[in-house]
């Protein structure tokens, strides 16, 4: 035992007791969200060997821990309950939080038991706190599947295209589709100058974020990576996958147009995250796009693509109902949404024929 004069053991115990009950209620969270939401078993096991093996390690001193426990006179809990600090809005915060809990409560018991003199015992709580950052990378990569898996879960992928949005620019257009309820928006412009594109990807993700809208960037990486969008979009002749990979890393979304069965499986074998497919109809928005594949493409896609694809090219109100019915269940409209007198009902009246198909 190292004690100082003036050191009061009853108080460090008292720390670690708190911290011991910190971590795994941690631990716990992180547990169920492992278990019941991802339903990952090879996680779930893990933290659940760990929360044992936080509460057993000083199992021979509980008598000293929970004779100093005072939940009833902690100042934390008046602390925490006239601040906000702690509020989560999602998923991801809610994981990030208690990892971070985890991690400090263990440092603090690990620093505490050696003023304690537990030193073999301060050393078990240090392993811990290493095992818990590499449970938290598998955390986050599993989280990522999900997020990339569901990327196109929604029935309506939205695209800008301001010189089709009747003298409307990109900010009030998305707006426009974001107040409509959109769930996944892609920044397209050709013609633009870098330094506006980038100005207009800030701003937009900006307003996705807010409104918790999947944002991807066409074609231009350096911005995606900039303005940190969700997802980045390419084409046939754009970079090879596996290079933009390099530069996005794993947890950017990766879109890839594709216009036959042979680019579908290329594109998969090859790591995109989902596909385009297209152009069902006859489209003058795409300016090198090939002819219509019609809808048989879509009928393998349908059939035979294992990873989250979007239909595009020449979809309107009119025809959308086709599209639908073979099977799509995100499908992607450029003109027809931009270039629509009223954004919002418009995107109603097509959410309605989807609904209906
Ligand atoms: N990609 P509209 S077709 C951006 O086939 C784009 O990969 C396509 O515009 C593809 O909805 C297309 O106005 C343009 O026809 C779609």
């Amino acid at each position: 035992m190292s004690l100082e004069r003036g050191d009061n053991m009853d108080k460090i115990y008292r720390i670690i007791d708190a911290n011991i009950n910190r971590v795994s209620e941690g631990l716990r969270v992180l547990e169920d969200l492992a278990r019941f939401y991802y339903e990952e078993s090879l996680v779930t096991e893990e933290i659940k060997k760990m929360r044992h093996r936080v509460r057993k390690t000083v199992s021979s001193l509980s008598s000293e821990l929970l004779g100093q426990r005072d939940a009833a006179n902690d100042l934390g809990f008046d602390i925490s309950q006239k601040n906000n600090m702690d509020n989560k809005t999602n998923i991801k915060e809610l994981i990030a939080g208690n990892f971070k809990r985890v991690q400090e409560g263990l440092r603090v018991i690990e620093e505490n038991l050696k003023i304690a003199g537990k030193y073999e015992f301060s050393k078990v709580y240090e392993m811990c706190r290493y095992d818990s950052y590499t449970i938290e990378k598998m955390y986050y990569a599993k989280f990522n599947t999900t997020i990339k898996k569901n990327v196109l879960n929604t029935d309506l992928y939205c695209l800008t295209a301001e010189e089709y949005s009747g003298g409307r620019n990109n900010i009030e257009v998305v707006s426009e589709m974001i107040a409509a309820g959109v769930e996944v928006i892609q920044y397209r412009e050709k013609d633009k100058k870098a330094l506006y594109k980038y100005e207009e990807c800030k701003k937009i993700r900006e307003l996705t974020k807010q409104a918790g809208v999947t944002f991807i960037v066409n074609d231009d990486i350096d911005i995606a990576l900039l303005v940190k969008a969700d997802g980045i979009h390419i084409g046939q002749e754009d970079l090879p996958i596996e290079k933009v990979r390099e530069l996005v890393g794993e947890e950017m979304i990766i879109g890839l147009s594709t216009h036959s069965p042979m680019q579908a499986q290329d594109a998969i074998e090859r790591g995109a995250d989902y596909i385009g497919v297209g152009p069902i109809f006859k489209t003058f928005t795409k300016k090198d796009v090939c002819d219509p594949v019609g809808l048989e493409y879509l009928e393998y896609a349908v059939k035979s693509v294992n990873i989250p694809f979007v239909a595009i090219g020449g979809i309107k109100e009119h025809n959308v109902a086709e599209v639908a019915k073979r099977g799509a269940k995100c499908i992607a409209m450029v003109t027809e949404i931009v270039g629509a007198k009223d954004i919002r009902q418009k995107i109603e009246d097509v959410r309605e024929v989807i609904k209906c198909s």
